[in-house]
């Protein structure tokens, strides 16, 4: 092999998930871990309420605005797709990027509101696509365990279930599941196992868009 083409690229790793199923827990302590085996790597999430269209949503999901139910889908998309630059150029440059939420949150959450499934996905067509994804799998029951719902717009019981039947209908091949039922600690090194084995696996792949 060229010694030009011997930058290994980072793998693009998603946790998507049920709400209070553990995401953001999961994703920042995997980041910790793989910088501690000095794996290069960083932490995303969506949306990202710090850009111009995250403070749109951001105060749309704290119900101090109200949108169009097609309008706050494309947000969505779009805080995805203003950071696909950057995001290919990092993972190009050898980053591995956990991101907390991505296509699947998009299209569940909505379509969830009675949009059409196919009308939902498109705005996402062309994102890069992921080397993994691990859906944290929690039972509603279990979900209202951990405590009672925030303010936020789609904490709601009926909304959640919905959501929950929608996100088992996109599994595809990039997917995992993930019992989130269990204590941190277990689903913690279940993921670093998988992660790790994915990571061992990307070598020749290319990235992809679809
Ligand atoms: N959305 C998002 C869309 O509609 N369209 C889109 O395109 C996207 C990307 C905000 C909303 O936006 C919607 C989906 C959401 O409704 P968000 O900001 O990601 O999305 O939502 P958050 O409120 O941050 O995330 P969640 O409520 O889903 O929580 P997490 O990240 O799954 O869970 P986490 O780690 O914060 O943990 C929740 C609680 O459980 C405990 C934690 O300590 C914490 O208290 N916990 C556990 N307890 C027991 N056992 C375990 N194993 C535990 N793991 C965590
Ligand atoms: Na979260």
């Amino acid at each position: 092999p060229k010694l030009a083409n011997m930058v290994k690229r980072g793998a693009l790793i998603v946790l998507e998930g049920c709400d209070r199923s553990g995401k953001s827990t999961q994703c920042s302590n995997l980041v910790n871990y793989l910088t501690a085996c000095n794996i290069d790597s960083k932490l995303l999430k969506f949306p990202d309420r710090t850009t111009s269209t995250g403070q749109m949503i951001n105060s749309y999901l704290t119900n101090a605005t109200e949108l169009n139910d097609q309008a706050v889908h494309l947000l969505f998309s779009a805080n995805r797709w203003e950071a696909m630059d950057n995001m290919r150029s990092m993972l190009l440059s050898g980053t591995t990027l956990v991101v907390d939420r991505y296509v699947y949150s998009g299209v569940a959450f909505t379509a969830a509101k009675g949009l059409d499934m196919n009308w939902c996905k498109q705005p996402d067509v062309g994102l890069l696509t992921p080397d993994l994804v691990l859906f944290l799998d929690l039972p509603i029951e279990a979900a209202e365990q951990r405590g009672g719902f925030g303010e936020e717009r789609y904490e709601k019981r009926e909304m959640q279930i919905n959501v929950r039947e929608l996100f088992l209908q996109l599994q595809d091949s990039l997917w995992q599941l993930i019992d989130a039922n269990r204590t941190m600690q277990e689903i913690e090194m279940d993921i670093r196992q998988r992660v790790l084995s994915t990571l061992d696996t990307i070598h020749d792949k290319p990235l992809k868009q679809d």
